[in-house]
């Protein structure tokens, strides 16, 4: 079985949203047309409390994109996003969602970030996704959606720790930052990834 993996497909990081990745809005024709060629479709979605200590607005003094210490982990500021039952949070209207299975809600515990799908940025809470997967007989999942230095990137790097034939959908992801998602790919080629 294999599953594909709809990365963060919401307004807030498309064009008009409060964190838009650069071309983020020209992956939803590809991200549409390859769905049906899954045999099963899952979702992802950042799913933020207002006073998430990820958001630069919860920290006086800071800016957007500024790097800090976040209860012992390396944190990026962002601009306030996704936050739970806003227009922003909502998947976009342009993505087809008749075929999505189940949909996994991560960065809801205020004090810890949370990139990936799968687990928090610090590995200690699990949403249930690989469990989920394997439930339902996948052993290759392939990953799109935004942002692909980001959150499709750490996705992609817990699918493969979690024993997961891995496929990044290149031309389906878009990044925030050029340089780290070229960072990102030879990091996730280098621990057998597909790209492409
Ligand atoms: C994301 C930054 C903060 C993403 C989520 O979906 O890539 N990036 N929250
Ligand atoms: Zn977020």
């Amino acid at each position: 079985m294999k599953a594909l993996l709809l990365i963060d497909i919401q307004n807030d990081f498309l064009p008009g949203g409060s964190l838009a990745v650069p071309g983020g809005h020209e992956i939803l024709p590809l991200v549409n047309d390859l769905q049906p060629t899954y045999d099963l479709v899952v979702a992802t979605q950042d799913w933020h409390p207002a006073q998430h200590q990820s958001f630069a607005s919860q920290h006086p003094g800071r800016q957007p994109f500024e790097q800090i210490d976040l209860h012992g982990l390396p944190q990026t500021l962002w601009p306030d996003h996704c936050v739970q039952g806003t227009a922003g949070a909502e998947f976009s209207p342009a993505l087809d969602q008749h075929r999505i299975e189940a949909i996994f809600r991560k960065g809801t515990t205020p004090e810890i970030d949370s990139y990936s799908g799968f687990f928090d940025n610090g590995h200690r809470k699990s949403t249930g996704l690989a469990d989920y997967l394997r439930g339902r007989g996948v052993q290759e999942v392939h990953l799109c959606g935004l942002a692909a230095d980001f959150c499709v990137n750490f996705s992609a790097l817990d699918a493969l720790q979690e024993g997961f034939q891995v496929r990044f959908l290149e031309a389906a992801t878009r990044a925030i930052s050029a340089e780290g998602y070229a960072q990102a790919r030879q990091e996730l080629q280098r621990r057998g990834a597909q790209i492409g």
